[in-house]
């Protein structure tokens, strides 16, 4: 249907994507060929303002020049060893970033679903070699509302039946409590086969849930009383997103497994990063996990140059400062379809409040045609989040266009 309103150009890109492509997505109706800094351009050569960053990953502004210019250097050298053999980059590289974050030890992944099967590998063999839990016994706590990915693992955690439905059976060894409650929490950790909680500090994916000032500390005093190790999924969260470098910060608790993910990369190429110190790290030894790609030259350098970028550009007080704008003018519009905006830093969501079920996304489709690029998520909440070098003017005219597309939404 959409389809119907789209030019020819547009409409023959869909079409090879329908006719080829597994239809495992449903984008909105438009094809980007161009990105730089907040804005992205169509085929038909119109600008847009990216209002999701590639689902966080883009935090830096679309092909960030460091970026890809460290990108191109290391490309020139060389790209991919494998770990059967030792390169220049490796070790510098897990020197900088695990100096920059605190941390003994990283173990480098790619996708930020690795990233998390690799926590939870390191949480069982702790739970099996240090805290005594009996073989096959460790047990993995997840909040409900919970997004880490789509591997059978991830699945196994979720509570959205559009992520796990007939795609069963499951991972044994996890279970649920509600997200942003430390009494469930503390119950859950009375048995002695938990090896560890992971959560977000922020839930991105069922629309940017923020929980109680304190949860975090008190998840942390949790772990600790309990020997339960906490592991902080901040694959969306992390790299300045909510106006800290990591949403943990907001409360000053150190998880004992930090994920990383996404923005590590500036949106270049798939890097994520599980750090943790000695006592947990060095219990895999050689040959017990790994990946082809996970810590390759390529990503190595450009990790390097999209954290450098995070530092340099102040792109936390950024997004914290953006970020307060953006809710106060959302807020000054008084819109009757707005029901919530909440957010941390430029981690933010608006709940649209309309009869009509579709309303979030023809919202967006308004937002389209009028040069803002956002996408609901579950239904009618509607994710804002721009690359974090978005600037005092920009988020303005950004208001404009919302306040323009909530008149036109009938
Ligand atoms: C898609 C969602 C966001 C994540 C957190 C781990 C991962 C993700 C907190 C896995 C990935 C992505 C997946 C992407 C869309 C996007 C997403 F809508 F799916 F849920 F951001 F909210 N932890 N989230 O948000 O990282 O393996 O993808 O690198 O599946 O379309 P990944």
């Amino acid at each position: 249907m959409e389809t119907a309103k789209l030019s020819p150009v547009t409409a023959a890109y869909l079409q090879l994507e329908d006719q080829y492509g597994a239809h495992n997505y449903h984008p909105l109706p438009v094809v980007l060929e161009k990105g730089e800094g907040v804005f992205l351009w169509d085929v038909e050569g119109k600008r847009y303002y990216d209002f999701l960053s590639g689902y966080s990953a883009v935090n830096q502004g679309h092909c960030h020049p460091r970026i890809i210019e460290s990108l191109i250097e290391q490309a020139k050298k060389l790209t991919l060893t494998s770990r059967a053999f030792h390169n220049n980059i490796l070790g510098k590289y897990e020197q900088f970033i695990t100096a920059y974050f605190g941390y003994d030890k990283v173990l480098p992944m790619n996708t930020g679903v690795e990233g998390g099967e690799t926590a939870i590998k390191l949480a069982r063999r702790w739970a099996y070699t240090k805290k005594g839990v009996e073989e096959n016994k460790a047990k993995i706590i997840f909040a409900e509302g919970n997004f880490w990915g789509r591997t059978l693992a991830a699945i196994s955690s979720s509570t959205d039946p559009s992520s796990y439905h007939q795609f069963g059976p499951f991972m044994p060894g996890f279970e649920l409590i509600p997200y942003n409650d430390t009494i469930a929490l503390e119950r859950a950790l009375q048995d002695p086969n938990v090896a560890a909680f992971m959560v977000e500090p922020i839930q991105g994916e069922a629309g940017v849930v923020i929980p109680n000032e304190g949860y975090l500390t008190k998840v942390r005093a949790l772990c600790t009383q309990y020997n339960v190790l906490f592991i902080a999924d901040e694959i969306q969260t992390g790299l300045a997103r909510t106006g800290k470098m990591l949403a943990c910060d907001h409360e000053g608790v150190r998880p004992d497994i930090l994920i990383l993910g996404k923005a590590l990369s500036g949106g270049v190429l798939p890097v994520s990063a599980v750090l943790a110190d000695d006592f947990i790290m060095m219990n895999i030894k050689p040959g017990e996990h790994g990946s082809t790609y996970g810590g390759n030259p390529l990503s190595c350098a450009v990790a390097m140059s999209a954290l450098t970028v995070i530092k340099e550009e102040k792109l936390d007080e950024n997004a914290e400062a953006m970020g307060q704008l953006l809710r106060n003018e959302l807020s000054k519009l008084n819109s009757p379809y707005i029901k919530t905006i909440r957010g941390k830093g430029l981690l933010n969501a608006i709940v649209i409040d309309h009869p009509n079920s579709e309303a979030a996304w023809d919202f967006c489709l308004i937002l389209k045609e009028k040069g803002l690029l956002a996408k609901p998520t579950h239904g009618d909440k509607i994710r804002f989040a721009p690359p974090l070098v978005i600037n005092k003017a920009q988020i303005l005219e950004c208001v404009e266009i919302i306040a323009a597309a909530l008149k036109d939404l009938s």
